[in-house]
């Protein structure tokens, strides 16, 4: 299967700001329903934010197997409340590469973007935690 594309459209954006997006987004559809005859409503062109949140434990993701949608962004929140650092990493090789640092008791967000549908696994590339186990995967539908 032919990996997808996928590009990070923002690094370590805050909690709070996401919330601020989201609001937005909920007061645009709130305002088309209220229209319901009206033809010149502009649908907003952009998809709905998914999220998920990833918890960072001793050697482990949690969830391990993230589910995104092609053509759609995806919020993902890293949290790591463990008492040592870890990653993220997705290697594509010659089609670059996406790696987020969470150190010991941080969170951090980030959105990725998919464009076509298939598989991409991710690793911890601190000491030994890909061999440990510290292994996921996301789900492009
Ligand atoms: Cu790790």
């Amino acid at each position: 299967m032919r990996h997808c594309d996928y590009m990070p459209l923002t690094k370590a954006r805050s909690r709070a700001e996401d919330k601020v997006l989201q609001a937005v987004l909920t007061t645009s559809l709130l305002t088309l329903c209220g229209c319901k005859t009206s033809q010149a409503v502009h649908t907003p062109s952009q998809p709905a934010l998914r999220e998920v949140t990833v918890n960072m434990g001793s050697m482990y993701y949690s969830p391990d197997t993230i589910h995104a949608i092609a053509g759609q962004p995806l919020m993902v929140t890293f949290v790591n409340n463990d008492t040592i650092n870890h990653d993220f990493i997705i290697d594509r090789g010659a089609s670059g590469m996406i790696h987020m640092f969470v150190p010991k008791g941080r969170s951090i967000a980030t959105s990725l973007f998919f464009g076509e549908p298939g598989t991409v696994d991710f690793i911890c590339s601190q000491s030994g935690h890909q061999a440990a186990g510290m292994v996921g995967r996301i789900v492009v539908e």
